[in-house]
């Protein structure tokens, strides 16, 4: 495990929301009950409860939505979750959350993402880089990055952002999150996320978005297959989006038609095994995608909500499957492939891998 911590790794499915501190959510909840907003003791053996159904997962999100959205808690918990993933040796981070629009307090989608940068920002335990870079090599915006500080090397991570469309969402609120992706490019926003209680709303209603994203050049990765529903699966994997997360509930023609398209899967093992749409580690597809030697990338989902973090998810899958060191950081370093970030990007963390892979043993 000591290993697995200290190994670089890339993080591709990971929402704000979900990957909060339980001390943090407990915090917050205290305060929200002293203000009689709600009910400490019935909220904090919710917020502590380890195993979930998948629809108790989304009841789960509304309360934490209650806790954390306002300006200043969104800026805290970004920071906190960089600074979390970092720790862990987490070099490139693809961050996903969905703005939120809260009249009663002044939000909107908008604003709600400026926190969110804003807690980029306030990163201060590592360095981050987490805007795109002009062609002379500097940041667009004032983000400044340096590998040394102080004489001492730090940790340094990468972090860009996703935007989620709830599936609760309008196909205009939709269109106003992928507008909202587009106007925030500078801020090392890179692409839309289809996320949300996956038996809520129809593929149809996100359609016009997610091709209006696609024509502008935003990269899309698709929640798929998170519960039975293959018309929908079919319909996703035809879209040909450039990354999908979970596809749990696939059969032979529409394993088929993924391996065919060599899309990349965000692998999130222990989300699968907490809500049950998997039920059993061992039967877990991830050991036909990767003897098949289809793109593959171990993820979070929400390690808040699910009590892990990267390296757990890798030694997970190094456990169960009979993985060893080199294919732990052989599976770590071919996630580089499926970032969504620019080739000047990859070339950092490639580099960081080459130099990685001359300390293995
Ligand atoms: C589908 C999920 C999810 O966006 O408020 N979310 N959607 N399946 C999952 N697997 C368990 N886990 C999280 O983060 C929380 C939101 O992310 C989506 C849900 O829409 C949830 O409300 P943000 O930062």
């Amino acid at each position: 495990m000591e290993w697995l911590m200290s190994m670089p790794k890339v993080e591709l499915h990971a929402h704000l929301n979900g990957s909060i501190r339980d001390s943090t959510l407990l915090e917050l909840a205290r305060l929200l009950g002293e203000k009689g907003v709600i009910v400490f003791s019935d909220v904090e053996h919710v917020i502590m409860k380890n195993d979930r159904s998948l629809h108790e997962v989304f009841k789960l999100f509304d309360l934490i939505h209650i806790l954390t959205t306002d300006h200043k808690t969104v800026t805290r918990i970004t920071k906190e979750v960089v600074e979390d993933f970092a720790s862990e040796n987490v070099v490139y981070l693809e961050l996903r959350t969905t703005p939120k629009r809260n009249d009663s307090i002044g939000m909107s989608k908008r604003s709600y993402m400026e926190a969110v940068v804003e807690g980029l920002r306030a990163v201060s335990a590592v360095d981050i880089d987490f805007a795109p870079h002009n062609t002379d090599g500097n940041p667009v915006n004032d983000m400044i990055t340096n590998d040394i500080c102080n004489g001492t090397t730090r940790k340094k991570i990468y972090v860009r952002l996703l935007l989620s469309i709830d599936r609760r969402e309008t196909t205009e609120a939709a269109m106003e999150t992928v507008k909202l992706a587009l106007e925030m490019r500078d801020f090392g926003v890179l692409g839309i996320d289809l996320s949300g209680n996956p038996i809520v709303g129809e593929w149809s209603t996100f359609l016009p978005a997610l091709e209006f994203a696609r024509e502008q050049g935003l990269q899309i990765t698709l929640h798929c297959g998170e519960v039975p529903n293959k018309k929908e699966i079919n319909s996703m994997l035809d879209f040909l989006p450039q990354r999908v997360g979970h596809a749990c509930f696939f059969q032979e023609e529409e394993w088929k038609k993924l391996k065919s398209s060599k899309i990349p899967v965000e692998i999130c093992l222990t989300s699968n095994i907490r809500t049950n749409t998997i039920s059993s580690i061992d039967i877990h597809h991830f050991a036909n995608l990767y003897n098949s030697n289809h793109p593959l990338v171990l993820c979070t989902d929400d390690s808040g909500v699910f009590s892990t973090t990267v390296s757990k998810e890798y030694h997970l899958a190094a456990s169960t499957f009979g993985l060893g060191k080199w294919e732990m950081f052989q599976l770590a370093k071919t996630a580089v492939g499926f970032i969504f970030a620019d080739d000047g990007v990859k070339q950092d963390l490639e580099g960081i891998f080459d130099v990685a892979a001359k300390k293995l043993d």
